[in-house]
């Protein structure tokens, strides 16, 4: 299998259908759609939707995840607009270009917020074809993983954490909710609609909660060591905003080390499905060495 290949292809397809959503707009609404068109089609990374499409696939299933794969990416994209606020994180710059607020003002930038997050709901319910109770549940793992006990959960836990050195339980609990809670939802919504069986479904949890921990530690990691050009955004900025991160707590050694030991239980727990998960151990190390 060619990683980098199947890759391009699957964001490719992402991005087909993210458009394809947003292609009736020339009417009286349109400063939203342009507002939120901006942030969701602005060159994301698209890895909740490709880990959605490839989770589905790993059960046998394919392109008919893609509508739940595309909302988690709009709820995504809702998710850093509102973060990037000035009520928020005040930031002005995002994948390389002023953030939302800064170019369309702050309320529009609050509506494209939710108008994505709202709109998210409506594209998950555009493929009929999928059986209602596979629909309802797979509603429930979204909504659940968006919500207070989910990723605004673990945002209220940063936004209590702001100057206070917090513990390490506290650190792992904020990021299994704000950054876990999506790449899990995406995980296991794709393994639900490829057809897994509960116990499966499980093990996908298992796998995706390692992978978005590992995830957000190097997101930490670059940070502090990644190249501004390529993140788009200052790096430092988590130093200066005084937050406790897996690098302040552990130190950038220790943190690389967990970076590696979360991403091999990751893989660990999804070679149990041998080749068919090459794609998915593929990816894995992918998060694990990208550089933005
Ligand atoms: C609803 C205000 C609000 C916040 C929810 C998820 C979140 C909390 C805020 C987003 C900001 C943030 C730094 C989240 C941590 C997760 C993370 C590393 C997001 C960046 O995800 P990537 O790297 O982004 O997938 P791209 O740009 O590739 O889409």
């Amino acid at each position: 299998m060619d990683f980098l290949f199947e890759f391009e292809k699957k964001i490719n397809l992402t991005e087909q259908y993210l458009s394809k959503y947003f292609m009736e707009n020339d009417n009286h609404q349109k400063a939203i759609y342009e507002a939120m068109k901006y942030s969701l089609l602005s060159g994301g990374k698209r890895i909740r939707p490709v880990l959605t499409l490839s989770c589905c696939e790993l059960f046998g299933g394919g392109e008919e995840v893609m509508p739940f794969a595309c909302a988690l990416e709009m709820i995504h994209a809702y998710s850093l607009i509102h973060d990037d606020l000035p009520c928020m994180d005040n930031d002005d710059l995002r994948r390389g270009k002023p953030t939302n607020h800064v170019v369309y003002g702050e309320a529009m930038a609050l509506l494209a917020g939710d108008g994505l997050l709202t709109r998210a709901f409506e594209v998950a319910l555009t493929n009929s074809e999928l059986l209602p109770n596979i629909t309802v549940d797979a509603l429930k793992l979204l909504s659940a993983a968006a919500g207070t006990e989910g990723m605004i959960g673990g945002q209220v836990i940063d936004m209590e954490s702001e100057e206070k050195d917090i513990d390490s339980v506290t650190l792992m609990t904020m990021h299994l909710h704000k950054t876990g809670a999506l790449i899990m939802a995406a995980a296991k919504i794709g393994a639900l609609i490829g057809g897994a069986t509960k116990e499966d479904i499980l093990k996908m949890e298992s796998f995706s909660r390692y992978l978005g921990i590992a995830f957000q530690i190097k997101d930490d990691i670059l940070d502090v060591e990644g190249n501004e050009e390529l993140l788009g955004k200052p790096v430092g900025s988590d130093k200066i905003n005084h937050k406790t991160t897996f690098v302040t707590l552990y130190g950038i050694e220790q943190a690389k080390k967990m970076l590696e030991d979360y991403t091999l239980k990751a893989i660990e727990v999804i070679s149990e499905y041998g080749e068919k998960a090459d794609f998915l151990k593929e990816f894995s190390n992918y998060l694990l060495s990208r550089d933005r």
